[in-house]
């Protein structure tokens, strides 16, 4: 009887595991980066200025998001489409291929940036430094 007990208990606790948010699930599973977070560290803008439809990054520093087109395998409509970037924690690298490769802005620190030659061209996004 008692292990039967046992047993109702550590399935409670699973669903508590499964209710953490993105943000404390991507640092126990080694800090990979998510999108759409409550809190992001970066927000990518699908018009100059800060304006337009956002999407919301988030990752350690030494991680990142290396496809913004796709998430869990579902398709964003992000790739290829941000004209300005505000970053609000850390240092960041936004690049024109997946994975953190082709054509990059450079390392930016926190602040607003319209993307000039990199319009419509960002695929991934390094967090360099915290
Ligand atoms: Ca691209």
């Amino acid at each position: 009887m008692s292990n039967i007990n046992n047993q109702t208990q550590d399935l409670f606790a699973l669903d508590t595991v499964q209710d953490l948010d993105n943000e404390t699930a991507a640092t126990c599973s080694g800090g990979v980066g998510f999108l759409f977070g409550p809190d992001p560290d970066v927000i990518l803008h699908k018009d100059p200025n800060g304006q337009g439809q956002p999407l919301g990054v988030n990752a350690a520093t030494g991680d990142g998001v290396p496809n913004i087109g796709l998430i869990n395998g579902q398709e964003t409509t992000f790739n290829d489409q941000v004209s300005s970037i505000t970053i609000k924690r850390g240092s960041w690298n936004f690049f024109g291929d997946d994975n953190y490769r082709g054509q990059s802005t450079g390392v930016l620190a926190p602040g607003t940036y319209n993307l000039g030659a990199n319009d419509d061209a960002i695929t991934s996004a390094f967090r360099v430094a915290p």
